[in-house]
């Protein structure tokens, strides 16, 4: 199974969780909490000597770029629907794969850290590195822009990793204060594209919770409308101990059966909040699931 070594909140970790979604790909995740500085850990290094995040390692093989792990998922994926074996259309991923890496990262990464990282450390973000970006982030967005004008997605009518990498590095961004108004192709892409697509959807949380961790609050007490409701059967809290004499009905007839006293809970959704989560005065707590 391909090991995952990541952290969800960021813009390629987020990237590859949500490709591997989309492909249906098994692996197993391992967290590299980057905001303790994880991936600089001597351990981590073996596998990443980049000491960034994302890794994969499957069997001998380990891989270390974001765009790589996904076309190596999608390469053993049953499906090439989202990563073509046609070879003119897999060069047409391939470009926008590329053009990401090299230039639409570094653009919209100047947005995340001014808007997005120096808030959250408390800093003021710095309008002057803002200005002087905002020229060459224009420029590319129309690039994006223009070929959005023409297909539904970016390489046709199906959607491919390629998408999910290039809407990674704005995947905040209205909090990264990008201005899609200007570029209603790009806007309608990200909004009614790829922020519908489930995958896209199920990584965000983590990613509220670690940026933007107001927003991610204010969500939770949206979704505090709750759609799923259980019974839990408490038992009766009696002064006397609980003893199994159920048929026994004269030592029975003073005590309360196990699961007598029924209670409706409604369950939502808390894995956004995770991380604040300890074990609460009945003794629950919240932990990784592994698979
Ligand atoms: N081109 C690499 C970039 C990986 C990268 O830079 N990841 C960031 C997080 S999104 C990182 O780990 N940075 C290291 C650091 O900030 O110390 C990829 O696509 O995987």
């Amino acid at each position: 199974m391909l090991e995952v070594y990541l952290d969800p909140c960021t813009v390629n970790s987020r990237k590859v969780l949500a490709g591997l979604d989309l492909l249906g790909t098994q692996y197993h995740f391992n967290h590299v909490d980057y905001f303790t500085g994880a991936h600089k850990s001597p351990e981590y290094k073996k596998i990443n000597p980049h000491a960034t995040v994302p890794s994969a390692v499957d069997g001998e093989c380990t891989i270390t770029e974001s765009n790589a792990i996904l076309q190596y998922a999608a390469d053993h994926s049953p499906t090439d629907r989202y990563y073509p074996k046609d070879l003119k259309k897999r060069a047409d991923v391939n470009r926008w794969l590329l053009w990401e890496g090299s230039v639409w990262f570094q653009s919209c990464y100047v947005y995340l850290v001014e808007y997005v990282v120096k808030p959250l450390l408390k800093t003021e973000p710095d309008e002057s590195v803002i200005a002087e970006q905002a020229p060459r982030w224009n420029q590319l967005a129309r690039i994006l822009d223009d070929q959005l004008s023409k297909t539904k997605w970016l390489t046709g009518d199906e959607v491919t990793i390629a998408d999910l990498a290039v809407a990674s590095p704005m995947h905040l961004h209205k909090a990264q204060r990008l201005p899609l108004d200007k570029y209603l192709n790009l806007k309608r892409w990200m909004v009614e594209g790829i922020e519908k697509l489930p995958c896209w959807q199920k990584t965000q949380g983590a990613v509220d919770q670690a940026l933007l961790p107001d927003r991610a609050a204010a969500n939770d007490s949206h979704q505090a409308k709750p759609d799923v409701h259980a019974t839990l059967n408490y038992t009766k809290d009696v002064e006397k101990l609980t003893e199994l004499h159920f048929y026994e009905t004269d030592k029975a007839k003073d005590i309360h059966e196990p699961g007598d006293d029924p209670h409706q809970i409604a369950i939502t959704d808390g894995w956004s909040r995770a991380k604040s989560f300890s074990g609460d005065k009945h003794g629950f707590s919240l932990h990784d699931f592994k698979t």
